[in-house]
């Protein structure tokens, strides 16, 4: 499907002799910090997108945001990116809120995912190169599921009503690497997120859903299979796969999606080609409201939307993102966005003057925290020494401040 409108994004070239030439990220199945990306050439990323059933939140946009200044960083390391994102058209969620509020899913569905590029646009999230709905992608599950299905990896239910099909996870090599979790836990967390262990006729409670045959009253394909539409797990991987190809390098998404999901995603890849299905599972942390996860199950929300339609800056609410690292836990707080808005009001200043302090040592030790983990906050706190010592000190170099403007426009995405 279409994605979104590609920011200018300026070419940005300086030579940071100390600045480590690779990215290294925090891999939650290893539990440690690892090279994600090739020394040159392409990099390859899937990234979970969103089941478009309400407006976008801080908790999604900060994901989506943490993934575009990885994307960034590795295109400031000179490296090509291939970059993949779903949008899960089809699930029961959405389907739910579209039969709760009367409206036709596919609708819904579309209206909320144009929300998600307007917001996406807004805040310069570098579009994916491929960015594809799980209903187009039908064709592509099925195939997968065929393989599968040769190799006795899937299986068909004995329910006469609904003889679902099933994935054999817990047979897959290294199934339980992703999510680091007891079988006791993966259990209750795998019920919590969809999941249905107490399900009778299932092999191992631990088995998941990859196609639903028809139910009265809900989307169902012609398939091989039967009549009826991919289970969740499935449908990332087979797009993943078709898009990335066997072992890419990382598969990134919020916490919350590391168990059970990326843990079913990497068995089913594992099995259907033999390869591991991606290098690094990076995850970043939960926005919270209210002492609560933000969700559009709970209503627990503050979206870019409202922010914007509020008159605030799209480019301070990044900001106000990127001030927390990508792997923390944290609370929204309206202070946050007015701190950020001083952050902006002060580096636009600066980058106006005709000369300042020579930024290039400011810039190899931020491209430095930046590929140590995506240290964003450490890059921020680096940029306002510079601008604030400008602003009151001042400098004699002359080509600081458009360096400046380049720099944060390029790799942290935010225009000046
Ligand atoms: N469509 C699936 C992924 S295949 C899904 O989880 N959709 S979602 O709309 O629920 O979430 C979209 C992305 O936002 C996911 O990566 C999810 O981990 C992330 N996300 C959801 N809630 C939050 C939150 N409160 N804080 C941070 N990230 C969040
Ligand atoms: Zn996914």
């Amino acid at each position: 499907m279409k994605a979104w409108s590609a920011p200018v994004v300026p070419q940005f070239e300086l030579e940071s002799p100390l600045a480590p030439q690779r990215l290294r990220v925090h891999d939650t199945s290893r539990a440690q910090l690892v090279e994600a990306g090739p020394a040159e050439g392409t990099a390859r990323m899937y990234v979970c997108g969103i089941t478009p059933y309400d407006a976008t939140h801080l908790g999604h946009a900060n994901t989506y945001v943490t993934f575009d200044l990885l994307n960034r960083v590795w295109r400031d390391l000179g490296l090509q990116v291939n970059y993949a994102q779903n949008v899960t058209d089809v699930d029961d969620p959405l389907l739910e809120r579209a039969q709760a509020t009367g409206q036709d899913w596919t609708e819904l569905a579309e209206d909320q995912t144009q929300l998600f590029r307007t917001d996406m646009e807004a805040l310069r999230v570098l579009p994916p190169d491929n960015y594809i709905g799980a209903v187009e992608s039908i064709p592509e599950v099925v195939a997968l599921l065929e393989s599968m299905k040769q190799t006795g990896t899937i299986y068909q239910l004995d329910d006469p009503e609904h003889p679902d099909w099933y994935f054999t996870c817990s047979e897959a090599p290294g199934f339980g690497q992703v999510g680091g979790l007891p079988e006791s836990d993966m259990i209750t967390r795998f019920a919590e997120m969809g999941g249905d262990p107490e399900r009778p006729g299932k092999r191992h409670p631990l088995d998941c859903l990859v196609w639903r045959m028809a139910r009265e009253g809900e989307p169902a394909w012609e398939s091989s299979l039967g009549l009826g539409r991919p289970g969740w797990h499935i449908e990332c991987t087979a797009i993943a796969l078709d898009h990335l190809g066997a072992h890419f390098d990382v598969q990134g998404g919020g916490s919350d999606l590391a168990f059970p999901h990326h843990e079913m995603c990497a068995a089913e890849g594992t099995v259907a080609t033999g390869e591991p299905f991606a290098a690094a599972y990076v995850h970043s942390g939960m926005v919270a409201l209210d002492g609560e996860k933000m969700s559009k199950s709970k209503g627990n929300l503050e979206l870019v939307s409202r922010l914007r339609n509020q008159g605030h800056d799209p480019m301070a609410i990044r900001l106000a993102l990127l001030g927390h690292h990508y792997r923390s836990d944290w609370e929204w707080d309206p202070e946050d966005l007015a701190r950020a808005e001083v952050r902006l009001g002060q580096w636009r200043e600066a980058v106006e003057l005709t000369s300042a302090l020579d930024v290039r040592p400011v810039i190899e030790k931020a491209r430095m925290a930046l590929r140590t983990d995506l240290d964003a906050p450490t890059a921020l706190g680096l940029l306002d020494g510079w601008a604030q010592a400008s602003l009151t000190i001042g400098g004699d170099d002359t080509e600081s401040p458009a360096l400046v403007r380049d720099f944060v426009d390029a790799v942290l995405g935010v225009a000046l």
